[in-house]
């Protein structure tokens, strides 16, 4: 990963044009705003969102989710329609461009339906592969994080830049593992983190928490298992604030990610035993 100093503002990385990056993460904050705001409206009326279990006992889709994701997908075909879809509620979309969007329509379900104000719409961009920039919006915290290669991480407007300094007893590490995990996982990464002097912390947003990481507030972040909707716009973040961020899956592979600042991220990565 790169250092957001070590570019050039608004400077294209492997030939895609500064102009067709900067217009996507332009309309990805847009689109996380207004897509927020939509699914708010669904958070203040729980008696209208009908969940319904997917995989198992906590794994949950509402109206809402679905309800914002169909919108997110016909605004973006409608402005760069020879881009590609990947979400979280419906089948991927081929695309010509090169670019990739990488939408969570609400990424924290659970918090969402029990009334915890944690989650939030997640979109990132990929070009040929590679997390370029991305819009995670909070609508209960009133936050706005973008970043875009090249060009830095942002938080309501306020640049981040992580700290290089921090170890795993720093402050909380971010931990995601859901009912997928086993259990001598969980207990065997747990065990090694508090021997090191490491303290958990869990919100039920991947994006989120990968947001936390990038803007300092928690050091680090590990999950076994992410698809690239949970993580892709927060994969941007965290490498444009300084740090590094190793995503084992792709758009159509689930896998774990590691991130924190360089130090923290090895670490990481040696007590998941990776
Ligand atoms: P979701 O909103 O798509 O369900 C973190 O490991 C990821 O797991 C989150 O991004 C979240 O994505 C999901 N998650 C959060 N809480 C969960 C829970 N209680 N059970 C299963 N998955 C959860
Ligand atoms: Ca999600």
């Amino acid at each position: 990963m790169v250092a957001a100093g070590d570019r050039t503002q608004g400077e294209a990385q492997q030939g895609q044009p500064v102009d067709a990056l900067a217009a996507r993460v332009a309309l990805a904050q847009k689109l996380a705003r207004t897509a927020g705001s939509k699914a708010r409206r669904f958070f203040l009326r729980p008696e209208a969102l009908h969940p319904e279990l997917k995989s198992s006992s906590q794994d949950l889709v509402s109206e809402a989710d679905r309800t914002v994701e169909t919108w997110l997908r016909a605004a973006i075909g409608r402005h760069f329609p020879q881009d590609g879809i990947v979400g979280e509620e419906e089948a991927a979309t081929r695309g010509t461009s090169g670019y990739v969007w990488v939408v969570d329509p609400i990424d924290g379900t659970m918090p969402f339906l029990v009334g915890q104000p944690n989650w939030c719409v997640s979109i990132g961009l990929a070009h040929e592969g590679r997390p370029v920039g991305g819009a995670i919006y909070a609508p209960m915290l009133r936050e706005l994080y973008w970043a875009m290669e090249g060009a830095g991480a942002y938080l309501n407007g306020r640049r981040l830049v992580m700290n290089p300094d921090w170890t795993l007893a720093s402050t909380t590490i971010g931990f995601g593992a859901t009912q997928k995990a086993t259990p001598e996982e969980v207990g065997e990464f747990v065990e090694g983190l508090y021997r090191e002097g490491g303290v958990l912390f869990r919100i039920g947003s991947g994006a989120l928490m990968l947001a936390y990481v990038a803007a300092n507030r928690i050091a680090g972040y590990y999950d076994p298992m992410l698809y690239c909707w949970d993580c892709w716009a927060g994969a941007a973040l965290i490498r444009e604030a300084g740090g590094e961020a190793s995503f084992a899956g792709d758009l159509a592979n689930p896998g774990p990610i590691w991130a924190g600042n360089a130090r923290v991220h090895a670490d990481l990565k040696r007590l998941s035993g990776a």
